[in-house]
């Protein structure tokens, strides 16, 4: 908890009403300071010629007069206005946990309809931010409704390392009407940014605290203006503030706080709708533009009959534009269920996940600003989860080990913390997670793995390792990922067979013959007992069988059980030894 300033302890002797201190400062007294950056919006909004329009310089002095708002005794029996030299600070009536929050507010000339809100606001934002960030325990900021879900989205991304809360918020009907949502907001946001380290941008509405890059205005007329359509809200302001502590999201690293204020302003949202011309969607794209949010229906579906369409999206990220898919439902993610999504795919799009627009375009923003980066690795950024913007969706993939998505998600989500615990249970899963996604040929999954620090090599229960599952399943180009990652041809399971034994098996002729190369070969006991095996194959004409084995090097002049060969056996075929073998 924080304690009363030792400073404005001292400079509490020299306050005239000293008398009054005793009973209100007690060293228990804990006292949070939070910074309010009012830049505009409907909270501090009054009628001008019929239309609601910002007012300068009232807010505080309104806000002075509100007793749920400021506690004048107090303000005045601790000095505060001295301390801090000014009376832009002011203090809310003690908490139902002992606690003072002291604020201080800064108004932004002028103040803004949210509407006319730019990216320089926006860095703006972040700056005052990142200059007070040491001095304050939270951040409120006072925005309009209109553009607030994409100000807090952006913040989210340009916050990086954050540790503190930053909690925008506003209000549908202005605080200095009598009825008015203002002075709940503004209280509920000062309440949990002066008692709760949230680490996140959030927005806080009509008793709900919400991720920032997950909200989206839903309406004009309530007083539930927001919504957080695919994440539940972090805390819910009752008749306690309850934090649901599991959703919070915690940045991973142990680096320093900053703002990162270039954002690159050549990016676009579009629509899809039935009849869209290619000529609009190619005019869209045109130079500047460098990223584009595509919200599309449904599931991120769009035709598949319309290669005009088609083609000028490839065009585009041929041509290095990134295009996020996205859908124009409330609800939901993209997923590839359809071919009209699927062709959105080949086209080169992004699966946007479960992100809304505003979280994709901010994003796109941020990352396309990124100058050390190349065209790759931004596409990646993109697709990452850097803010808990997007869902890890488990529930979708039914905790399926043979769902690649679920094997991806496990490893993004095991790599967001860097807990001890976390190694033990990652170290625990992977080998399972690495064979899971080996048995169905999902390269992308086990590079998500090995990111994380996998071992590719481990064995499962069993002592099966992924490249055994990949030589039974016969992934070529997964054998060939895992031999240049350090997979070893010699790791025998419990059953003492071998990569090559298992392709052998499921002959996998092409995966034989990778294996070889790279040096495997049966035991010597292996090829002594093989003579039997050859011959049963023999007897029944199976010549692909004997050519796996020949290509894997058994000899096929070994005598069986009762002394003939497999060639004696079939009595015509041939075989020369295969290359590799030799
Ligand atoms: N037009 C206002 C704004 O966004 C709406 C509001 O704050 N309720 O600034």
């Amino acid at each position: 908890s924080i304690q009363l300033h030792p400073t404005r302890m001292r400079k509490l002797s020299s306050c005239n009403s000293l008398d009054l201190i005793e009973p209100l400062v007690s060293p228990a007294a804990a006292e949070a300071r939070v910074l309010v950056i009012n830049t505009g919006g409907t909270i501090g909004m009054t009628l001008h010629d019929n239309v609601l329009a910002p007012k300068a310089n009232a807010f505080v002095q309104s806000l002075r007069k509100l007793p749920i708002i400021h506690d004048e005794l107090y303000a005045q029996q601790t000095c505060l206005y001295n301390y801090y030299g000014s009376d832009n600070t002011l203090v809310l009536p003690l908490s139902k946990d002992n606690k003072r929050i002291i604020y201080t507010v800064i108004e932004y000339n002028p103040l803004l309809d949210s509407s006319n809100m730019t990216t320089e606001d926006w860095g703006r934002i972040g700056k005052d931010i990142e200059k007070n960030y040491e001095n304050f325990d939270g951040f409120v900021i006072l925005h309009g409704t209109d553009t607030m879900a994409y100000t807090a989205s952006a913040l989210s991304f340009m916050c990086e390392h954050l540790g503190k809360p930053i909690i925008l918020t506003g209000s549908q009907v202005p605080i200095y009407e009598m009825r008015n949502d203002g002075r709940d907001n503004l209280l509920g946001a000062l309440l949990i940014a002066g008692q709760f380290v949230i680490p996140e941008v959030c927005l806080y509405f009509y008793n709900k605290l919400y991720r920032g890059n997950r909200v989206t205005k839903v309406d004009t007329g309530s007083f539930n203006a927001f919504n957080s359509p695919n994440l539940a809200p972090l805390a819910i302001a009752e008749v306690d503030i309850t934090i649901n502590w599991d959703t919070v999201w915690r940045a991973n690293t142990t680096a320093k706080f900053q703002v990162s204020t270039e954002l690159n302003r050549n990016v676009g949202l579009l629509r899809l709708f039935p009849g869209i011309t290619a000529a609009t969607v190619r005019a869209f794209l045109q130079p500047p533009m460098e990223g584009v949010v595509l919200e599309t229906y449904g599931s991120g579906n769009a035709p598949d009959n319309r290669p005009d369409l088609l083609e000028e999206l490839k065009k585009a990220t041929d041509s290095g534009v990134i295009i996020i898919n996205c859908t124009q439902c409330l609800r939901g993610t993209v997923s590839a269920s359809y071919n009209t999504g699927k062709v959105l795919m080949d086209a080169g799009l992004i699966a946007g996940g479960d992100m809304t627009p505003e979280a994709a375009l901010s994003k796109l923003s941020y990352v396309l600003a990124k100058k050390d980066l190349d065209i790759a690795a931004k596409k990646k950024m993109m697709s990452q989860n850097l803010r808990g913007e997007m869902s890890a969706d488990l529930a979708g993939a039914k905790l399926n080990l043979s769902d690649s998505r679920f094997i991806q998600v496990i490893a993004k989500s095991l790599s967001i913390s860097c807990k001890e615990e976390l190694e033990a249970i990652r170290d625990a899963l992977t080998p399972p997670l690495a064979c899971a996604a080996a048995k169905i040929g999902d390269v992308e999954a086990l590079e998500a793995l090995k990111e994380m620090g996998s071992n590719l090599c481990l064995g499962d229960y069993d002592g099966r390792t992924p490249l055994h599952i990949a030589a039974c399943e016969g992934h070529l180009n997964m054998v060939q990922y895992l031999l240049i990652n350090g997979a070893s041809v010699y790791a025998k399971d419990r059953y003492g067979d071998t990569p090559l034994c298992n392709a052998v098996r499921f002959r996998h002729k092409d995966v034989v013959q990778l294996l070889r190369k790279t040096g495997a070969h049966f035991s010597r006991n292996k090829l002594e007992e093989a003579g039997t095996e050859l011959c049963s194959l023999a007897a029944s004409g199976d010549l692909e069988g004997l050519e796996i084995w020949n290509v894997a090097g058994a000899d096929l002049s070994k005598p069986g059980y009762d002394g003939q060969t497999a060639i004696q056996v079939s009595g015509v075929i041939e075989f020369t030894a295969c290359p590799e073998a030799v």
